[in-house]
């Protein structure tokens, strides 16, 4: 049992074949996000990240590169860890399978499945995916490629086999007692009519290749790229060392976050392994959904992948952050596109958060001496401002407890929008002359709304909302999600520094729309500052 404040929170392990894109940088910015917001609600985090680095699309790959699989490995790897610095993630810890904290958890677990007589040595004959690392039935080809149009190929070798088939009903039963452990909804249905169709016993050992984990005590095997892969979750918290105090205090995960089309190793096979070794299984797999580009699958051979890095240094990072998670509901599938992007930047950001923020900013420095005001008494307009705001955490909690990260910013933006429009409706430019009192008690309104709706935003965009609230002079103790109301809230006479703009806007040339000149608009930007 996980200690109760702890949190672990993992993405999958990334092949080092072929250099990161934007669907890796996707799942790692959600789980990012996930881990930030637990920190900010006081969880002891643990978040980790890695690459997975045998089997035989990693060799293949190695080979192609005329390099030896380590040192192509080492290189590739740190390509992954690069992206996770610039994107400022905030890992714990980032595991390689070809570490030998790594290894020794493998064959740790291999021998527990051997000596609960979970594996048995027989033949495979059948056909194998190398870009899926994966095993197929006959009956699964569609026209003579795997289900995920992977070419296939057929493999006749000696291997051990994993009695899955004996663990189909108390796959059913957790998913039965965990109605919870697949999410969304709609992919837990998949998994349980798959199987509920019945599991045949899996190989779980090659022997065609050498890169991987020697099988103990038969290193003429390599364990299933699969089983060494999946166990980082566990080794990363010292396994086989279960009285350690990080397998004590973070397994069982909370969440692996994985794309839908790894959801059946990790739903069925690593349960199932688990509860073979006498082990804890997760308590929840999210499988999100897939990125396309404008319409298109993402591929090297269509020449259409996004570089997370190059988005990032042109839209920035927490344009990048928003648009990513705000787009689609965490679970669904996206399309990528320029126009959508600018659009989000644009519209939601610049116009919606950003000119809220600097117009309520600009109009304290000018007219309340650069000082927090301080209000007067609040009529119904007011409270309702405030209550809506004071009401999101509950909102944003509740989203976040089911990793519906865009619902979690719908609600926050409902609440901009709401502050847009009371500004709007209690016009405080035009209090200033008439009834000062009453522009202070508006502007203290607004100025804590945009304190609370910062906090909630750190955990999507974190420097944004950071230098919000330096804008609103917060001090750092004051961050955190239990400082949302009470201690937290503003105090009037507080000196605020000159207000500058945190969301761009991305200028288009006249005449244009805004779908069009995105190119050129991306230029502009360097030197735009926000309205
Ligand atoms: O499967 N849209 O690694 P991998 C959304 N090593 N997400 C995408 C994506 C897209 N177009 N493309 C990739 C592996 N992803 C195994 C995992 S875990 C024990 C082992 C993301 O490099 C998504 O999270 O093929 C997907 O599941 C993952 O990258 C696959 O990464």
């Amino acid at each position: 049992m996980s200690a109760a404040d702890a949190f672990y929170v993992t993405t999958p392990i990334y092949y080092v074949n072929d250099a990161p894109h934007i669907g890796h940088a996707y799942t790692t910015l959600a789980c990012d996000t996930i881990a930030r917001f637990a920190r900010l609600g006081g969880r002891r985090v643990r978040f980790l990240t890695g690459t997975d680095e045998h089997g035989q699309k990693v060799e293949k790959a190695a080979s192609e590169a005329k390099m030896a699989p380590q040192a192509f490995t080492d290189e590739v790897s740190e390509r992954f860890r690069d992206l996770a610095r610039r994107m400022r993630i905030t890992n714990d810890d980032f595991i390689r399978t070809t570490e030998p904290r790594h290894r020794i958890g493998v064959q740790a677990l291999w021998r527990e499945l051997v000596a609960r007589d979970q594996i048995y040595l027989g033949t495979y004959a059948g056909w194998y995916s190398v870009r899926d690392e994966s095993f197929y039935a006959e009956s699964e080809l569609i026209d003579g490629k795997a289900p995920t149009g992977a070419p296939v190929e057929w493999v006749e070798e000696p291997s051990y086999f994993f009695r899955l088939r004996a663990w189909q009903q108390p796959l059913l039963e957790l998913y039965e007692a965990q109605p919870d452990f697949i999410l969304p909804a709609s992919r837990r249905n998949e998994v349980v009519s798959f199987v509920r169709g019945g599991l045949q016993d899996l190989s779980v050992s090659r022997t065609s290749f050498a890169w991987g984990v020697p099988v103990p005590d038969d290193p003429e095997h390599v364990v299933y790229v699969w089983l060494d892969a999946l166990t980082n979750y566990m080794t990363a918290l010292g396994y086989p060392d279960r009285d350690g105090e990080a397998y004590r205090t973070f397994w069982p995960a909370d969440v692996h976050v994985v794309g839908k089309d790894i959801l059946r190793f990790h739903a069925v096979f690593w349960p199932a392994f688990l509860l073979a070794a006498g082990l804890e299984p997760p308590r929840r797999i999210f499988a999100h959904g897939w990125w396309t580009n404008e319409g298109q699958k993402i591929s090297k051979s269509l020449g259409n992948v996004i570089d997370p890095i190059e988005l990032i240094e042109t839209y920035g990072l927490d344009q990048t952050r928003y648009f990513l998670l705000r787009e689609v509901p965490f679970g669904n599938d996206g399309d990528f596109s320029r126009a959508a992007m600018v659009r989000r930047m644009n519209r939601d950001l610049a116009n919606d958060y950003g000119n809220l923020v600097q117009r309520v900013l600009s109009m304290i420095q000018r007219n309340c001496d650069g000082r927090v005001p301080e209000p007067d008494e609040l009529g119904a307009p007011d409270r309702a401002l405030l209550d809506a705001s004071a009401a999101l955490l509950a909102r944003v909690r509740d989203a976040m407890a089911v990793q519906a990260l865009s619902r979690a910013l719908e609600a926050i933006f409902e609440v901009i929008g709401a502050a847009n429009r009371y500004v709007d409706a209690q016009a405080p430019w035009a209090l200033r002359k008439s009834d000062p009192k009453r522009m202070a008690t508006v502007l203290f309104a607004l100025a804590d709304t945009i304190r609370r709706i910062a906090l909630l935003t750190q955990a999507f965009m974190p420097d944004a909302s950071a230098r919000i609230l330096d804008q609103l002079a917060v001090p750092d103790e004051a961050r955190t999600l239990d400082c949302l109301d009470g201690a937290g809230v503003l105090r009037p006479g507080t000196r605020l520094p000159s207000p500058v703009g945190v969301f761009p806007r991305l200028i288009q040339p006249q005449g244009h729309a805004e779908t069009d000149a995105i190119g050129a608009a991306a230029l502009a930007l360097k030197s735009s500052t926000s309205s």
